[in-house]
């Protein structure tokens, strides 16, 4: 990766730290990505991307706020980012995948705390993220309690907004979150200085639905025996999705699309057919935690669908793009923010739903359910996963873990094990 010591230096990064940063990922990227056998060519771009994550994404974030640009943090998918854009704000998601910082984070958090919460507090104590230090506003949310409460100690080092997410989707329930996003618009109108309009809010939700169809267009290419592409790389894709421009990130999903639409046809894929299939559903997985998906395909399964926020949940529903006026938009924003399933709901059924339907539809042979430690909502909501795929037959693996590495083994051999049973 090149160096962009000024621009980190102008940020106020802890250069020495952010170094030991960045020195930790290109040994992990190798072995879990670019060491992949038959990848297609159109994952170049997104190598690209990675070896420039604290590079040119930065730059151009910074070149936008020093021609007035603001740039807006979020940490859940229900922050729309369609409002984001239509105030005339970027947005970057900020949610983080690896351990760093910890010592840091557990000054102003418990210790046995959700490793995703303790590493964006972990970074911006840290002061080694770039993304964190570019944001103008931070958006959290109610969702888990950990999060919520976070959420206020975060804002003694950085402005915050909290939005508040319902817990349930009954017509109180509804009015609530309306109102949520008709505020959330008031303050990013503060914020930019720009007002939103029908021509801008219509504008931002095309944009952002021409991302969401191209992720799910391939996703749809993954349906095919053997997948065209290995999960590790699809993961990587949603989890650049959150930080890249939206335009050019498109571009290039439709263009991979192209070339694995080819693969399909010839029949070629990543896997030699019949490689057996998984569905992932649970918690996100922040940038650079791949440590599941990468031990689950070297221990000879494939990944063929998310049922994660770095997943399906991402890009699945699409906004309505025909309201004529704000307001219609903007209800038609809240509308499409209501209907993905987190467990932070209740109840949450059409979860357990769509984790059947979807591994049916993938032909997966086997589910994993995938918990990050001390993470309550799907931790209990798993006994509702196990018992709707018992239902249908689908064996089902639960994996609690975090970020750090001394599980591995432990959870390789559990993890060849009911890959060998499927
Ligand atoms: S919509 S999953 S992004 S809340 S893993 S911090 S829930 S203790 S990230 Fe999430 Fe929005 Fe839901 Fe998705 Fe809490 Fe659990 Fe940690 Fe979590």
């Amino acid at each position: 990766m090149h160096r962009y010591d000024e621009l980190w230096a102008g940020l106020g990064l802890d250069l020495d730290a952010h170094d030991r940063l960045l020195k930790a990922l290109p040994p992990t990227y190798y072995e879990v990505y670019l060491k992949q056998e038959n990848r297609p060519r159109g994952m170049e771009y997104f190598d690209f991307v990675i070896n420039e994550i604290h590079g040119l994404r930065i730059k151009e974030l910074q070149e936008f706020r020093q021609a007035g640009g603001k740039v807006v943090g979020t940490f859940c998918l229900y922050v729309p980012e369609e409002l984001i854009l239509a105030a005339g704000g970027v947005f970057v998601g900020l949610c983080a995948g690896i351990e760093v910082g910890t010592a840091r984070a557990e000054t102003v958090l418990p210790r046995n705390i959700c490793p995703l919460i303790k590493s964006f507090m972990g970074f911006k104590l840290s002061r080694i993220c770039p993304y964190f230090e570019s944001c103008d506003l931070l958006v959290g949310e109610t969702t888990c309690d950990g999060k919520k409460k976070a959420f206020e100690v975060l804002a003694d080092f950085a402005p915050v907004y909290v939005v508040e997410v319902p817990q349930k989707k009954g017509p109180r329930d509804w009015e609530l979150w309306l109102g949520e996003i008709r505020a959330l618009a008031a303050r990013l109108e503060e914020l930019t200085g720009k007002k939103i309009t029908p021509e801008t809010l219509r504008a931002a939700i095309v944009k952002v639905n021409a991302k969401r169809r191209a992720l799910k267009r391939l996703a749809a290419l993954r349906k095919a025996d053997p997948p065209p592409i290995s999960g590790r790389d699809a993961l990587l894709i949603y989890q650049i999705a959150f930080y890249d421009d939206v335009d050019r990130f498109t571009a290039q999903v439709n263009a991979l699309c192209d070339e694995l639409e080819e693969r399909v046809r010839r029949g070629e894929g990543v896997v030699p057919p019949g490689t057996p299939r998984l569905v992932i559903t649970g918690t996100p997985m922040a940038i650079p935690n791949w440590k599941v998906p990468y031990i689950a395909e070297t221990s000879g399964a494939v990944i063929v669908a998310e049922e994660l926020c770095t997943g399906l949940r991402y890009y699945e529903e699409l906004t309505d793009e025909s309201g004529e006026t704000t307001d219609e938009l903007l209800a038609s924003i809240a509308a499409r923010h209501l209907e993905f399933d987190c467990a932070c709901f209740t109840p949450n059924l059409k979860r357990i739903q769509k984790i059947g339907l979807l591994a049916n539809e993938y032909r997966a042979k086997g589910v994993i359910s995938y918990i990050l430690s001390f993470c309550d909502p799907y931790a209990v909501e798993h006994y509702q996963v196990e018992k709707g795929l018992r239902d249908r037959n689908l064996p089902v693996l639960k994996v609690e873990t975090d970020y750090s590495e001394h599980d591995a083994g432990q959870l390789r051999t559990r993890i060849e094990a009911f890959i060998e049973m499927l």
